[in-house]
């Protein structure tokens, strides 16, 4: 009796050893806070992927950008040294030229549309042509439109952009978007927005409601304009040299609870943005519309040469078209 009992503690204890030596911590950077949705989606795929690999993989998000800006940590990921992220598209464009397809101003209708892609065929095509070098992308998460909000003035036209300073993502892209509407880009760090908000150093900037209200930018920059520029997905990121060192079952499972994950977030997405619209309103914000379509030509108009400049390839032309196909 006791030499089974000893011999079973004796292997209970080997396996922990052997366990000990494979599960290794990985970590997640989020620029986003501790309760924003796609925060608790990447929570949730870990808790996936922590289970499915019995313990072999363990993730943990962290969040607040306490691992460095978004470029930083995607910087980072190349050689390894952060394994997971989960970024936005027009960051990554800085990175992966490929990325830039889906941060276009103007181009998704609206977010069904956006699901459609995204979920659909194009969506998965895009996802191994973003994943051919540093990175794989294992999914896409839909992060709603992005609009104006400035401290000044509500924006009613074209007009109205001139020579406001409007803070942007740290992106050729988006600084070339807002120079084309006739305001000034500042490029910033996510987590500098506020205090140069504060500061006056900047007029305003643009975001999903959720990242306006969970940032308390709504608090300083109380006209919030529903331009709904741009619906740039997030993606979530893993460096191409930590894969490497999955088995091809791990990579199965990890794949599979980031695709997961997706409808997850969404809902959450989803409950964030009527709840974000809320608070910022209860707040004495003023959300308006400019009056479609004439005030919004000018807007599509000015945008039309950002196409050639960043999708330069007909690859990435060929995509552009596909997502403006699909109904
Ligand atoms: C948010 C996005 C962040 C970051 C931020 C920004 O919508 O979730 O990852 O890209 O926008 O504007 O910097």
């Amino acid at each position: 009796m006791f030499r089974i009992l000893e011999s079973s503690v004796l292997a209970g204890f080997l396996y922990i050893l052997s366990m000990s030596a494979y599960a290794v911590e990985y970590l997640a950077a989020e620029n986003q806070v501790a309760n924003f949705s796609t925060v608790k989606g990447m929570e949730y795929m870990a808790h996936l992927i922590k289970d499915r690999t019995n313990g072999r993989v363990d993730i943990k998000v962290v969040p607040a950008a306490k691992l460095g800006s978004e470029k930083d940590v995607i910087g980072k990921m190349k050689s390894g040294e952060i394994g997971f992220a989960r970024v936005n598209v027009g960051a990554l464009a800085q990175f992966v030229p490929e990325a830039a397809v889906v941060s276009m101003p103007f181009l998704f209708r609206n977010t069904k549309h956006e699901q459609k892609v995204l979920e659909g065929p194009i969506g998965a095509e895009l996802l191994k042509e973003i994943s051919k070098g540093d990175y794989i992308g294992l999914a896409f998460y839909e992060s709603g439109f992005r609009s104006f909000y400035t401290t000044k003035r509500q924006i009613k036209s074209i007009e109205d952009m001139k020579g406001l300073r409007i803070r942007v993502q740290e992106s050729d892209m988006m600084n070339a978007f807002v120079a084309a509407l006739g305001a000034i880009p500042v490029p910033l760090a996510y987590s500098a927005v506020g205090d140069a908000l504060k500061a006056g150093t900047i007029d305003g900037a643009e975001n999903n409601v959720p990242s306006y209200v969970s940032t308390k930018h709504f608090e300083t920059a109380k006209f919030y304009t529903l331009t709904n520029h741009i619906i740039a997905p997030d993606i979530v990121l893993v460096s191409r040299k930590v894969w490497e060192t999955f088995s091809p079952e791990d990579q199965k499972i990890i794949a599979a609870s980031a695709g997961q994950s997706v409808p997850y977030t969404r809902k959450l997405t989803e409950d964030q943005e009527q709840a974000g619209m809320k608070t910022a309103e209860a707040a004495g914000v003023i959300v308006s519309k400019m009056d479609l379509p004439l005030d919004r030509q000018p807007f599509l108009f000015a945008v039309r040469p950002l196409y050639k400049t960043f999708l330069a390839t007909e690859n990435l032309r060929k995509f552009e078209q596909q997502i403006r196909k699909t109904y």
